[in-house]
């Protein structure tokens, strides 16, 4: 879609010029551009108070060599991004993402989106997103706490509890966490919530590693019980990927009712009819850091196919992408709608193509876009920066609460917002609207001159 309004379309013409190349950047810039036509139409204030300008371009964005030894003595690099992209709203707030895909234009992709995903919690966070293209996989611990140490010697004068406060993503767990938090208390002899994902030991919240699949189930719950009477009762779900987001939406989902019968990783896809065994995942997953291919090899009747995009095939109600950007084309989509999906939701960051969203939308598919749906994990980091705070810890049943009414009150934000601009029922624009609203008038009120 062309823009129609003059505004949007000469800001993003200057996007493109200025960011040459960084397609992920550039796609999820356009989709929420488009989504803010009636908003500047309506209320001029946004253009001459230069809003949409200032919006797409990183307040910080910050490059590092990364430096280590590895186990056979020798030197590698690897290269650190932290984009600190708007804090309107509250200290800088996103995930560190280890993997070898990580380049400027992903980590702007994730900051950018992350600013209108933390305003939709209601909770006092600005957006940030940071990484590495250094790859945990096939490492050892040693080598992984050589890195996240030389990682975070830099970033360490970048952060802080009330500046910037990192998290995990794609490749950054408990594990990750613990090596950064240990290296940033050592250099600045200070025990801050610097960052969240804590261990439970030394400042994490309870209910933060389900947080992001719990809240992605919460959230479909709601849009299927509002939208159309609908629950996870008896459904068929296919999620993608099996790492951390991809663990908990199964669990969550079995609770709720649903039968979860696929799982990914990079590799491939297991499909199990009888519903996935998820104390068998979790083994393979989180404690032997393997491949879920060998899901194969420990339950009779599960099948192994090679390709992670061959899981969208699998005819189910439910869809949950969980594992990363685009992996979910217009092809998958034509067969997911084929197969009679009535809802896809988003616990990824962007994995639906724009030619996906499309005809989602248009094939009346109920959908939860990324920022409105996988926002109970940074959600949940913002409780934790509660607790750290007041240093105390709460219990798993009020965290949880807590997650669950900032997920239904997502989406009816976002169901409302749509509805007031012109567009009932597509998500993607309210959670974009509504997301964007407090960003900008925080802008407004703290003037220009930054
Ligand atoms: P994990 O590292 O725990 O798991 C990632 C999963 O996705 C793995 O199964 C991985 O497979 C798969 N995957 C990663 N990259 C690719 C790729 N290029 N192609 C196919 N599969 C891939 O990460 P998370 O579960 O934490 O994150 C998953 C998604 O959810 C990301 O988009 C992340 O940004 C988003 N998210 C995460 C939140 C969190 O709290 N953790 C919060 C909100 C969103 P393999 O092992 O083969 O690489
Ligand atoms: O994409 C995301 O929202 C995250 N990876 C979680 C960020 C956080 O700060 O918890």
């Amino acid at each position: 879609m062309a823009f129609k309004n003059e505004y949007l379309a000469k800001v993003y013409e200057k996007v493109c010029a200025r960011n040459p190349g960084e397609s992920e950047f550039l796609q999820a810039v356009k989709e929420v551009l488009e989504s803010f036509e009636p908003v500047v139409e309506k209320d001029k204030s946004y253009e001459t108070n230069g809003i949409i300008d200032r919006i797409v371009e990183p307040e910080r964005f910050i490059q590092f060599r990364v430096s280590w030894v590895d186990d056979n003595g020798n030197v590698q690099v690897n290269r650190g991004f932290r984009c600190q992209f708007n804090s309107a709203i509250g200290p800088y707030k996103g995930g560190l993402r280890l993997h070898p895909s990580v380049c400027a234009s992903v980590i702007k992709f994730l900051g950018f989106e992350q600013i209108f995903k933390n305003s939709l919690t209601g909770l006092p966070m600005g957006g940030g997103k940071g990484g590495s293209d250094f790859d945990p996989k096939g490492k050892s611990d040693g080598e992984v706490m050589r890195f996240c140490q030389s990682f975070m010697t830099e970033l360490s004068k970048h952060i802080g509890a009330d500046t910037d406060v990192p998290a995990g993503d794609i490749g950054t767990g408990a594990r990750e966490i613990g090596y950064m938090f240990g290296q940033y208390k050592r250099l600045r002899n200070e025990f801050t919530g610097v960052l969240t994902g804590k261990g439970l030991s030394y400042g994490g919240s309870l209910a933060r590693t389900e947080a992001t699949g719990y809240g992605l189930c919460y959230f479909t719950d709601e849009m299927m019980k509002c939208m159309k009477n609908e629950s996870f009762n008896g459904k068929t779900v296919v999620i993608s990927g099996s790492g951390n987001v991809a663990i908990y939406a199964t669990q969550k989902a079995t609770q709720l009712g649903g039968k979860v019968v696929a799982l990914s990783d990079s590799n491939g896809y297991v499909y199990d009819k009888n519903g996935i065994n998820l104390d068998v995942v979790k083994q393979i997953k989180e404690v032997e850091r393997g491949r879920i291919k060998e899901y194969c090899d420990r339950v009779e009747g599960a099948e192994y196919h090679e390709g992670c995009k061959g899981i969208w095939t699998i005819p189910c109600d439910i869809a949950l992408p969980c594992a990363t950007q685009n992996e979910l084309d217009g092809e998958a989509a034509d067969t997911l709608i084929k197969n009679g999906v009535i809802a896809v939701a988003e616990g990824a960051n962007m994995p639906s193509t724009p030619e996906a969203v499309e005809k989602f939308l248009d094939a009346g598919v109920m959908f939860g876009p990324a920022k409105a749906a996988n926002a109970g994990g940074v959600a949940t980091s913002g409780l934790e920066m509660s607790q750290n705070s007041e240093r105390l810890s709460w219990t798993f049943e009020e965290v949880d609460a807590k997650l669950k009414n900032i997920m239904v009150n997502i989406f009816h934000n976002s169901y409302n917002a749509s509805k007031e601009y012109g567009n009932e029922g597509n998500l993607v624009m309210g959670a974009n609207i509504a997301g964007f609203l407090k960003v900008a008038d925080a802008m407004k009120w703290q003037g220009v001159a930054y």
